[in-house]
Order: C-alpha cells, then sequence, then structure tokens
C-alpha cells in the first residue's frame, strides 16, 4: 500500500495562468463547501494538517495542489455549491473549474467527495458531467458515514450506486474521516487512477457487502 511519507503542499492557483507545470499524473478532489473533502484528503495521506479543514463552508477558493512524490500531485479544489458567496465569485471559480478541467493534460481522474446524508446534488452532477466530458473516470466518497448507522449508510450507497451513470467509469464507496472507515479502499482507488487502472464499477456483479470493489475488479 502506497505511503505519502513525502507528501508536500506545492502551490495555489487562483488563476488558469497559476497552474503548476502540466507534467507528470494529478488526481483532482472535488466537492460540495463541507462535504469533507480537506478531511478525507488528510485522512488519505495520512497528514492532519495538509490541507486545511474548516467548519467555514465557502473558505477554500483557490485550486491547491500537493505533490505525493515527483510527478504525482493530488489537486484540492474550491468547494461548490455554497450560497453565501456573491454571484461574481461563484462564476469566477466555475470559469476556473472548466477551464481546469478542459485543459489540464496531466489530471486522471477525479475523486468527488459527497456527505453521504446528503449525496447528488445538482453541483454534484455538474461535476460528474465535466469529468465525463473529458472522459475521466471519477470515484466518489460518501464520508461522514459515521453519522448513519451500518444499515442506513448501505442503502444510501446503494442509492448513490442506482443514481450514477452506469457507464463503467464512476465507483462509489462509503467513508468517514472521523472513523478512519474507507481510508484504505479510497487510497487504492487515488492510486488505480494516478496509474490509470481505475476501480470500475461491476453493475450485474455479485453484491459488494464491504461497500467497496476489490481492487483489480475490472480495472
Ligand atoms: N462526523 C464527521 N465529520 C466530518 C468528517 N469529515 C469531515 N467532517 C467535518 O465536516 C466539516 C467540514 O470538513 P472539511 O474537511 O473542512 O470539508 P471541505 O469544506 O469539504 O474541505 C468539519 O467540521 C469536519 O470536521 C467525517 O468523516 N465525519
Ligand atoms: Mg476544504
Amino acid at each position: 500500500m502506497a505511503s505519502y511519507s513525502n507528501v508536500r503542499f506545492l502551490t495555489s492557483a487562483n488563476a488558469l495562468g497559476q497552474l503548476p507545470p502540466d507534467a507528470g499524473v494529478e488526481v483532482a478532489f472535488a466537492g460540495r463547501s463541507n462535504a469533507g473533502k480537506s478531511s478525507a484528503i488528510n485522512a488519505i495521506t495520512q497528514r492532519k494538517g495538509l490541507a486545511r479543514t474548516s467548519k467555514n463552508p465557502g473558505a477554500t477558493r483557490l485550486i491547491n495542489f500537493f505533490e505525493l512524490e515527483t510527478g504525482r500531485r493530488l489537486v484540492d479544489l474550491p468547494g461548490y455549491g455554497f450560497a453565501k458567496v456573491p454571484g461574481e465569485m461563484r462564476e469566477h471559480w466555475g470559469t476556473l473549474l472548466q477551464g481546469y478541467f478542459a485543459k489540464r493534460a496531466s489530471l486522471r481522474g477525479t475523486i468527488v467527495v459527497m456527505d453521504v446524508r446528503h449525496p447528488l446534488t445538482g453541483h454534484d452532477r455538474d461535476m460528474l458531467g465535466l469529468a465525463s466530458t473529458r472522459g475521466l473516470p471519477v470515484h466518489v466518497l460518501l464520508t461522514k458515514a459515521d453519522k448513519l448507522g451500518r444499515g442506513a449508510a448501505a442503502a444510501a450507497l446503494q442509492a448513490v450506486r442506482r443514481g450514477l451513470p452506469h457507464d463503467g467509469a464512476v465507483s462509489v464507496q462509503l467513508f468517514s474521516a472521523l472513523a478512519g472507515q474507507g481510508v484504505p479502499q479510497a487510497r487504492a482507488a487515488l492510486e488505480a487512477l494516478l496509474d490509470g487502472r481505475h476501480i470500475k464499477e461491476t453493475p450485474a456483479g455479485p453484491a459488494d457487502p464491504a461497500g467497496v470493489n476489490k481492487p483489480g475488479i475490472g480495472g
């Protein structure tokens, strides 16, 4: 299993001209503000303070780049869907995100973080659309799973699975940064995206009681 002992903050960008050189590979983390994106990044990299977590939604307005190893990056995209930011600023983010997705050659895949209690918002679907337009695979983390009982979490997972496009490009799992649930699976999914061997859903396949596809299936 990969360990990111050398992970470090690389740079922040507030405009397409500020992106680091477009070489190597990177995976972008996207999600609604406050969904738990920074906490997920910290849990996956095992670095508590790497991506700042906040109780103040909308605080992260920049694209933040972290280097896992030379040529392998993780990208923390600005949170979307926060109502209290002025329209002009929201437009700037939208343009920045669309430009990033349209032009970034080293982008290999997206991890979309959704609160398991409020999954698949309109903005989440827009994000899935951005990725699919580029033909990029997506792995969905249904986070804060600790907030639901096992049965409710399993039901939410099934509902999201049914609601996602069945084009073999999207996979989904339960996750909790707080409880440490699903961290190895999320790390495996990140590695697979970086390596171009995404773990695909098997819609007609056997039940998956762990809530996660085993690495390697269909990939
Ligand atoms: N219970 C619980 N709370 C979480 C979890 N992940 C994040 N949070 C909390 O949700 C809030 C937003 O988290 P953050 O990672 O900053 O979200 P971001 O805006 O998507 O980056 C913070 O108060 C976190 O402590 C989780 O897995 N379980
Ligand atoms: Mg954040």
